[in-house]
């Protein structure tokens, strides 16, 4: 049972699934009778290539997505969060019919308002034909511009999307015959040059080194050494931006299903699930970045999370039930592993499960579970994380909690750490809920995966859902400062502030009921904290001033500022105006 625990994959489901609606029972009763043994004996490459999954199937049919009927994109606006519709024609509206998933994302750390999106596109649902769909903004997200496939009418699957540190952008894009190649914009502008070939297999990850150290630039991806074109390697760097690829190698205990970090050294850490059944893994190399020295592993630590990763489940019949990510905090040692599981010591079928490094990755703490809802029945699913560069950490997953009796209707939940992971905020959800089994491309799922970018004032999320009556791909980015301003329905603190606009100074008035450490912060309109006006223990009526200006005391730009009010687990916001 350990052994179909971990070796229990994403092909057999596929091939099961598609051979049952060709009603081909002989195929399926034989294969049933050799899954066991096929899933103990570790997938060789013969075995597992006969029945993958990432390959094409049903064959290209050109559809012009002008003439396919439209409706209104699903765009939601709320001061803390928003939600852009990614895969929109030409004129914003949705395109019916046609479907996006396993979404990755990069946002521009030398300019946060190019954001990119990749996706698989598949132009229509009666067919599971998929591209390289990718959509871009220009202006932090607030629209998305879909240009079509890169590469239309090609086969390709399974996009990773990441920037490197000077604001290249690289899009790594799995093929018809398992080998990667990578895409990039190296100019600012939104055209594509490349592929460059980057051996690659099922399923990849890649991360680029956003450091400025000897490692700025280099390419690291890996993927599943069962779908390997270079075997017996795995693994792959490129160190002259990613125009050529180094021969693969192997990586100890071979991960699968899981990402890459690269820290403030240039240090990279990979995680996944074991292929050779030591269950969740974090591989270490500290040779990586240096172009001159091969990639060696430092170490193999073992992670705990209480138990292994959901894969054809309920939830997501044809799919996992979310991939393994791992990030670093770039202040110190810290190390993060995160991912939706199947609980080991209760019988949840799907939590959010984390577990920390203080020590670069040599030991992990005890597991910590992130969502907070009673009961073991709920999926908390495609749960996914990454680290601001001040060591926030976000979290989000898709949870069934409030979910009608026999349905899997779920919500995008959301939660985040200031504190290395110790205490985590109440978890919040970002969405509406919707059917995830809603317009399926001929593939039992929606994807494996969402992905998710974090900078000190944002999370930025790439994900699927079907609010629009279709699988679709979607933009949100959460202000974690701001989170359920919206959402008050009173003023708790009976503060006012005036005058109101103004000009040179305004008075902000409010009560606090006894001694409570109470915070009042002045935020812009893109969710920055830019001045802090008080942070102590107070009681009682309360009376401050501000001036306008940042922390710095500089006078700011006129405009709206939000003044939050923050005490003891309330708290309220004021809308003020600069003149
Ligand atoms: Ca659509
Ligand atoms: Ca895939
Ligand atoms: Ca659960």
């Amino acid at each position: 049972m350990v052994c179909i625990a971990y070796f229990y994959s994403e092909f057999i489901l596929t091939y099961l699934y598609k051979n049952y609606t060709m009603k081909n029972s002989l195929l399926i009763a034989a294969f049933t009778f050799l899954l066991p043994l096929a899933v103990c004996s570790q997938n060789t490459n013969t075995e597992s290539q006969a029945i993958h999954n990432e390959v094409e199937d049903d064959p290209y049919v050109y559809v012009n997505r002008d003439l396919m009927p439209k409706s209104a994109a699903y765009n939601v606006r709320r001061s803390d969060y928003f939600t852009t519709q990614v895969n929109v024609d030409g004129a914003g509206n949705n395109i019916v019919g046609d479907a996006g998933n396993e979404p990755s994302l990069a946002v521009d750390p030398t300019n946060t308002d190019r954001i990119v999106v990749g996706w698989r596109q598949f132009d229509n649902i009666s067919s599971n034909f998929r591209q390289a769909g990718y959509g871009y903004s220009t202006n932090g997200g607030a629209a998305f511009v879909f240009p079509g496939p890169i590469n239309p009418g090609v086969f390709r699957s399974d996009p990773v999307l990441d920037f490197d540190g000077e604001g290249n952008l690289y899009y790594n894009s799995l093929t018809g015959n398992f080998a990667c190649d990578v895409y990039k914009i190296e100019d600012g502008g939104v055209d594509w040059a490349g592929p460059f070939p980057a051996h690659g297999g099922d399923k990849q990850w890649m991360r680029m080194d956003r450091t400025t150290g000897i490692g700025a630039r280099n390419n690291y991806s890996n993927w599943n050494e069962s779908f390997t074109t270079c075997a017996p390697g795995y693994f792959t760097r490129s160190t002259d931006g990613s125009e050529t690829f180094e021969t693969c190698i192997e990586i100890d205990e071979s991960p699968r299903w899981g990402t890459l970090a690269v820290d403030a050294n240039g240090d990279l850490y990979i995680t996944g699930i074991s292929n050779n059944g030591s269950g969740i893994v974090v591989i270490k190399s500290s040779t990586a970045k240096d172009p001159g020295e091969a990639v060696t592993w430092d170490f193999v630590t073992v992670v705990d999370l209480d138990g292994s990763l959901g894969i054809g489940q309920t939830i997501n019949p044809q799919g996992l039930s979310g991939q393994t990510w791992v990030d670093v905090d770039l202040s110190n040692d810290n190390v993060y592993v995160l991912a939706t599981i199947q609980r080991f010591s209760v019988s949840d079928p799907a939590d959010v499960m984390f577990a920390k490094s203080t020590d670069g990755g040599v030991s992990f703490a005890a597991p910590v579970r992130i969502n907070t809802d009673a009961g073991t029945d709920a999926y908390q699913w495609f749960g996914t994380m990454s680290v601001a560069p001040n060591g926030r950490i976000d979290v989000i997953w898709l949870d069934t909690r409030d979910a009608p009796s026999g349905t899997v209707d779920s919500v995008l939940y959301y939660s985040y750490s200031e504190d290395e992971g110790e205490t985590w905020t109440t978890n919040e959800p970002i969405s509406e809920a919707f059917d995830p089994t809603i317009g399926y491309p001929q593939q039992n799922k929606m994807g494996d995966y969402f992905d998710m970018i974090s900078d000190n004032d944002f999370a930025h999320i790439a994900w699927a859902n079907t609010l629009n009556g279709g699988q679709d791909v979607y933009y949100t980015r959460i202000a974690p400062a701001l989170l359920g301003l919206d959402d008050l329905s009173r003023n708790s603190f009976g503060a006012r502030v005036s005058p109101n606009p103004f000009s040179e100074t305004t008075i902000i008035e409010f009560s606090v009921d006894g001694d409570a450490n109470t915070r009042v912060e002045v935020y812009d309109i893109l969710g920055r904290k830019v001045n802090t006006l008080l942070d102590e223990t107070v009681s009682g009526n309360q009376r401050l001033s501000w001036d306008g200006t940042n922390a710095g005391g500089s006078k700011l730009n006129s405009g709206l500022y939000f003044v939050t009010i923050t005490s003891e687990g309330n708290k309220a916001s004021l809308k003020v105006i600069l003149r």
